[in-house]
């Protein structure tokens, strides 16, 4: 089996230990980083949301798959980062309120970073209240906001209707992504942007602060 499919295979049956290793195989024989997530790794968490989906897995195997996923990577973040001297701005990034997803938004976190840019990673469970104070109190650029439930996405809305309330939603970019986010949703909301991916979400700020 090549690395590739160790690491697939290894997120699939929630294997850490395999995954971590077969990723640190995978860097030193010069499998690019982003293959190894775009190929591997994002459909690996794919197949194991159908199995989800199916009733073969429950939350325990989420759970676990969750875990080997983070643990490789962490072995390919240093990889997918290439530090900035000078940051070109500031992004704080939470998931929204009620949702406990936090594999999507910190791959959004890395890529950013990668980009050049300080991030502030507010966590999961992110209240609309917590969104508002963190651009009351530091002096943040963009904010990110993740939901992968259907039922968690309304707080992207209720997020930026308190940020109008509190009289800041012209001091800051909102970009917002998330599995079952869509553009129509983010124009519908007054999103200034959404991305599909974690790439994406890069290039958004970049283009958003024209910093490209
Ligand atoms: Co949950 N879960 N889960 N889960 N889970 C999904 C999302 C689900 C689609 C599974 C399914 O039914 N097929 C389903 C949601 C259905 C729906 O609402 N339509 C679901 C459900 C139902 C639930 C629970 C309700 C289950 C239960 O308890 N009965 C529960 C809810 C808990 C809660 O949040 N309150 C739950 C719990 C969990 C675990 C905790 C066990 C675990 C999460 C662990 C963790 O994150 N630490 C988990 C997992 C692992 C998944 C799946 C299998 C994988 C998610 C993932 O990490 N994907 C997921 C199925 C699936 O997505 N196919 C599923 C990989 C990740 C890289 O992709 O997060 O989509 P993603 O991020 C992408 C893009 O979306 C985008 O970029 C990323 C990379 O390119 N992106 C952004 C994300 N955020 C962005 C922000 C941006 C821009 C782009 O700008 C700011």
């Amino acid at each position: 089996m090549g690395h590739k499919e160790t690491i697939y295979e290894g997120i699939i049956k929630g294997n850490a230990k395999a995954v971590e290793e077969a990723v640190k195989a995978a860097l030193a024989e010069g499998i690019p980083a982003p293959e190894i997530l775009d190929e591997a790794m994002i459909p690996a968490m794919t197949e194991v949301g159908r199995l989800f989906e199916i009733n073969e897995y429950y939350v325990p195997e989420m759970l676990i798959a969750a875990r080997a996923m983070k643990t490789g990577l962490a072995v390919l973040k240093p990889e997918l980062v290439k530090a900035a001297v000078e940051p070109k701005g500031k992004v704080a990034l939470g998931t929204v309120k009620g949702d406990l997803h936090d594999i999507g938004k910190n791959l959004v976190a890395i890529m950013i970073e990668g980009a050049g840019f300080e991030v502030i990673d507010l966590g999961v469970d992110v209240s609309p209240e917590k969104f508002v104070q963190t651009v009351q109190e530091q002096d943040v650029d963009v904010i990110g906001m993740s939901a992968l439930l259907t039922t968690t996405m309304p707080n992207m809305k209720n997020t930026i209707e308190a940020l109008k309330e509190a009289g800041v939603r012209d001091k800051v970019k909102v970009i917002i992504g998330g599995a079952p986010v869509t553009q129509k949703y983010a124009d519908e909301i007054g999103a200034d942007g959404y991305s599909r991916d974690a790439a994406g979400a890069a290039r958004l700020v970049q283009e958003l602060l024209n910093v490209a």
